[in-house]
């Protein structure tokens, strides 16, 4: 069968465009409300839009559920994602290549920056428990791990990976309000250039579910991870840009 090129959301059957979408408006429940939502889905494309379901948020908010047909359709082929360009390896094969191409552990320092508490994607990172049956960094034989935890100053961090001699620093950015995941990651990328000279900064990962991974140029970092990252595929990306890849770092 030859694949689609071409394809349309799927509701109650095939290609009928149906979608659903839930937001608020800064409205107090009532029939308003609801028409008020209905106006917005309509002017978002979807038409006909259907209320499934509203209920008020505290005082003077109201949540929605609106499901309707949109007419957009998808090209795959112009689909751009930022896909894996380095091999899988076990942690095995991590622990073999850092022993004979780097005689010494890859120190890797961890932290979640500015006013962020989320610990729980860097730690799945990090931690020998790792996350979904996959053991973290920490588990790795020829790796050396500092997790500093949450809520961590640009400036410690820059110690602590000036302190470990950090092969790679690792940033979990997981709150999204007002940007701040951007503001911070941008600023601290720019402290690294600013403390070590050029070529001797450590790679910088930053990490996080509302990432867009195609950002790394404009907040000054050499990989993104999104959603659902595991550690194994953490490993390999230090291996490859730090061992085999050598990424050359400005
Ligand atoms: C648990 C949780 C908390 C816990 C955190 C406990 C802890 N120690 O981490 C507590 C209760 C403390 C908390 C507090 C708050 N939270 Co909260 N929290 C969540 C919740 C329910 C789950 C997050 C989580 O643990 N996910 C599981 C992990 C495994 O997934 P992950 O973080 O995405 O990590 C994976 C990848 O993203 C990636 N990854 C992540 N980081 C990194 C880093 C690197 C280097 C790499 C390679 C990969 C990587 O790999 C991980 C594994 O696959 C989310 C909602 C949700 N369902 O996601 C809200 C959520 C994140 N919280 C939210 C909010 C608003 C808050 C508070 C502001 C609430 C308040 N008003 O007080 C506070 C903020 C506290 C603070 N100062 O940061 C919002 C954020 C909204 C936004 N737009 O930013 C969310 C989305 C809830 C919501 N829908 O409103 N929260």
């Amino acid at each position: 069968m030859t694949e689609k090129k071409i394809v349309r959301p799927y509701g109650d059957t095939t290609g009928d465009g149906m979608v659903q979408v839930s937001f608020t408006l800064p409205v107090p429940h009532d029939k308003r409300a609801e028409g008020a939502a209905v106006q917005l889905a309509n002017k978002m494309g979807i038409d006909p839009a259907m209320l499934v379901h509203a209920k008020q948020m505290g005082d003077g908010f109201t949540f929605f559920l609106v499901y309707g047909r949109v007419n957009h359709l998808v090209d795959l082929d112009k689909v751009q994602v930022v896909e894996r360009d380095f091999p899988l390896l076990s942690a095995k094969e991590v622990n073999t290549v850092v022993k004979q191409r780097m005689r010494r552990k890859l120190s890797v320092v961890g932290a979640c920056i500015g006013t962020d508490a989320h610990t729980v994607g860097i730690d799945a990172i990090l931690n020998v428990k790792g996350i979904a049956g996959e053991k973290g960094l920490e588990y790795y034989r020829e790796l050396k791990v500092t997790n500093l935890g949450a809520q961590v100053s640009v400036p410690e961090l820059v110690e602590a990976a000036r302190r470990e001699k950090a092969d790679a620093v690792l940033v979990s950015q997981v709150v999204t309000q007002r940007d701040a995941h951007l503001h911070n990651t941008r600023e601290m990328s720019a402290a690294f250039r600013e403390a070590m000279p050029a070529g001797r900064r450590p790679l910088l990962i930053v990490g996080g579910p509302r990432f867009d991974e195609s950002m790394t140029g404009e907040l000054g970092v050499d990989r993104i991870f999104g959603r659902g990252t595991t550690p194994g595929e953490v490993a390999s990306y230090l291996v490859h840009a730090l061992i085999t890849e050598k990424k050359a770092r400005a």
